[in-house]
């Protein structure tokens, strides 16, 4: 059958391509290699490789990791540097709540580093928390149950007292008003946590609660930093407390103060706390559901007193004081400024309030995705400017 003529222009240039392809095939080897079907299966492999090992960004501005902490989430125990753990209370029903923060710390930094969780929490778990918390990270994780005695409200606490407290915090729309579980927690959270068993082994705990984000890849190791530094309290969040939930707090510090002068650091951080020098608290506190600290502290005679002295008193009930203030106030008087620290790079979500770097240059190394016009830092509820101020 005859062609018709454009088909056999078209048969003759495609006859002309293949046997230049063959011609510099055979003498060039740079474009041999460039076209041959392996050459091109390596280069989509490669492209592959770089999508979906996500564990390293691919970033000029961030350091290669430290040769111990890329054993990545195999073996990872013995990878990590310093005796510290990730900590959760919650509840069972916090489950997707729990499951989206381990998510969240596993991708912006503990797959690289593998430090070990501990989950607390005042009724046994089940098994669907285990299991979907469990399937996120290889990494060494003990699910505690609280003894009674460290949750639940003492026997010597008046509740008729109690509840006329409730009743006039509810009058007043604060929130958890009336809740004695939400009084549990911080009770909990204020004076005996770090002393469950499954902690006692570990000296620094960084604390995550259910629902939160953190938004930058963090190139380096904040236990190891702390323990370098000679740091012991780390936030990335410093606000105001609603000054109803803690009436007669400060006056109990005070008297403390009193009683147990040799206690007060002498170059504490109470210019943060205060605005004329102790008389009068200013609110201002670090947000505890982001903590980094040396438990330590907390299990030393300082502390334990000054818990012992708070709780005697049952403000934990009577009023609603948080482990936020009762934190923030024993680290910014009992320890010297130096050694709390803000952990700018880390940026951080519990909503309603964010840390978001505002310096470019953090932000854009941490790969952060945070919108920086929301960080909380210097926002009106911050305490950010009172923070920077003891260091002026
Ligand atoms: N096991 C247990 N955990 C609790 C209980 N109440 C609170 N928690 C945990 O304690 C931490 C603080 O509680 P939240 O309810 O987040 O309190 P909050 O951060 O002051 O307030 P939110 O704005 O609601 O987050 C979280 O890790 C909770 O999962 C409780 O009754 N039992
Ligand atoms: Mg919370």
């Amino acid at each position: 059958m005859a062609l018709n003529k454009p088909t056999r222009y078209i048969l003759l240039a495609l006859g002309i391509l293949i046997s230049l392809h063959f011609i510099l095939s055979a003498t060039h080897e740079p474009y041999s290699n460039a076209t041959s079907f392996s050459g091109l299966t390596a280069a989509w492999r490669q492209e592959m490789t770089k999508y979906t090992d996500t564990a390293v960004p691919a970033h000029p501005d961030i350091p290669p990791l430290p040769k111990w902490a890329t054993g990545g989430v195999s073996g990872v125990a013995n990878t990590t540097r310093a005796n510290a753990t990730l900590v959760m209370l919650a509840r069972n029903s916090d489950v997707n709540g729990a499951v989206q923060s381990i998510r969240s710390i596993e991708d912006r930094f503990n797959r690289e580093y593998g430090y070990p969780y501990v989950f607390l929490n005042e009724e046994p778990w089940e098994d669907n928390f285990k299991k979907r918390i469990s399937v996120l990270t290889n990494a060494p994780i003990e699910f505690g149950v609280i003894p009674r005695d460290a949750w639940f409200q003492p026997d010597w606490i008046d509740e008729e007292k109690a509840t006329e407290g409730r009743k006039k915090m509810e009058e007043q729309g604060i929130i958890y008003a009336g809740s004695v579980s939400y009084r549990n927690m911080c009770r909990f959270n204020s004076g005996f946590f770090f002393k469950h068993d499954l902690l006692l082994k570990y000296k620094w705990y960084w604390r995550i609660e259910p629902d939160v984000k953190f938004h930058c890849t963090l190139p380096f190791d904040p236990f190891v930093y702390m323990e370098e530094q000679n740091k012991v309290y780390a936030f990335t969040i410093a606000l105001y407390e609603w000054s109803a939930t803690i009436p007669t707090l400060w006056d109990t510090v005070k008297k403390f103060m009193k009683e147990y002068p040799q206690y007060v650091a002498s170059d504490n951080a109470m210019g943060f706390l205060s605005d004329n020098s102790g008389d009068g608290f200013n609110m201002c506190h670090f947000w505890s559901n982001f903590e980094i600290a040396d438990m330590d502290f907390w299990r030393g005679e300082v502390y334990t007193k000054f818990f012992e002295y708070l709780d005697k008193t049952g403000g934990f009930y009577y009023e609603r004081w948080g482990d936020a203030p009762v934190h923030s106030i024993a680290a910014a008087l009992f320890l010297p400024k130096t050694k709390i620290h803000f952990f700018n790079e880390i940026g951080y979500e519990h909503p309603p309030n964010q840390h978001c770097p505002k310096d470019d240059s953090v932000w854009r190394k941490g790969m952060c995705s945070c919108d920086q016009e929301k960080t909380h830092d210097y926002g009106p509820y911050s305490c950010q400017a009172q923070w920077d101020r003891i260091f002026h």
